[in-house]
């Protein structure tokens, strides 16, 4: 599982005010520290940076290439003009730039698609339609095929293309991550080749942070099951990093087990194990959410 580094981040309060100032230490430190965490690329999020984003974009890049110059980068913001400012300084690495990202809207795919054809940079296809967020799978399907039918006419390949579900906090949308599975469960029949990625996190949005990490990681492991390429993730969690690089098939085999209703009785278990256990119980809606699940 490749790992995007997702704390670079303006909603971050050290990283936020070093922006602002740009400061450029605290930005370096950043990057310097996820390369060391294991990040395969680091996500640069400015948000919608709608005032100044054409020049901090670029500032940005500069800034962290300065350090980590074989450390592929992924532009993250809705501003189309501070991406393509990003790209044009962008030094060479040995993976392409990753525009992230483009919504499955013809007013924006039609103006960012030529982008990433002109610089030769990859995109996360953001499962995001006309009408916000698809409903289950077969949407899904539906704007995806749209949206990689039209960059494959630009003449970008499939293997550029990293495709995004959209994941939604699972303590307010329990019945979206089974249409998720299935979403790419299938990806690979109607765009064979195609990358996929997601923002890992959201699905403990809003869940006590000391609970984040055990959701993040279990949902890691059933979407990988169902060929997840890569996930934009929490640098700091050790454990998550561990399990990415196949370095805990043991929580692994659980969650697997878990999945296929063939896990010992939580009795036998340890209790990191049986907490596993619980967790894909909740991801997958058999038991209902709520910030005591472990306790139960
Ligand atoms: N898909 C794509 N890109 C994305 C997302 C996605 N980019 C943004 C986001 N979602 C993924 N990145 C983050 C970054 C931070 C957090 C979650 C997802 C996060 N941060 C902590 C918090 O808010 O509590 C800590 C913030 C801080 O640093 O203080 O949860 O879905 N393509």
């Amino acid at each position: 599982m490749l790992l995007i580094g997702e704390s670079l981040n303006v909603m971050g309060k050290t990283i936020g005010a070093a922006l602002k100032a740009r400061d450029a230490k605290p930005i370096q430190d950043e990057a310097l520290l996820q390369k060391e965490k294991g990040m395969d690329y680091i996500d640069i999020n400015l948000g919608p940076s709608k005032k100044d984003g054409v020049e901090l974009m670029p500032w940005v890049v500069q800034t962290v290439q300065e350090v980590v110059p074989d450390v592929p980068l992924v532009l993250d913001t809705s501003n189309i003009d501070a991406i393509e400012a990003g790209l044009k300084v962008y030094k060479e690495t040995p993976q392409p730039p990753l525009i992230n990202s483009i919504m499955c809207r013809p007013e924006r795919y039609e103006k960012m698609v030529p982008i990433a054809a002109e610089y030769n940079a990859d995109f996360i296809a953001l499962m995001w339609g006309p009408e916000g967020l698809p409903r289950d799978e077969n949407e899904r399907a539906a704007l995806c095929v749209e949206l990689v039918y039209y960059a494959n006419e630009a003449g970008i390949a499939n293997e550029k293309i990293w495709v995004d579900g959209v994941v939604t906090p699972v303590n307010v949308q329990q019945d979206q991550v089974e249409p998720m599975m299935k979403f790419y469960d299938m990806l690979q029949d109607f765009a064979p080749g195609a990358k996929s990625t997601c923002g890992l996190s959201n699905i403990s949005n809003g869940v006590p942070a000391h609970l984040r990490p055990i959701l993040n990681q279990t949902y890691m492991v059933m979407l990988e099951r169902s060929g997840m390429y890569s996930v934009i993730s929490d640098p700091l969690d050790d454990v998550l990093t561990d399990i990415a690089k196949g370095r805990r098939q043991d929580i692994v085999d659980i969650i697997n087990k878990t999945t296929d209703n063939e896990q010992p009785p939580i009795s036998e278990l340890s209790k990191e194990m049986a907490d596993y256990v619980k967790t894909v119980e909740v991801i997958l809606g058999r038991k209902l959410y709520s910030d005591s699940w472990l306790e139960l």
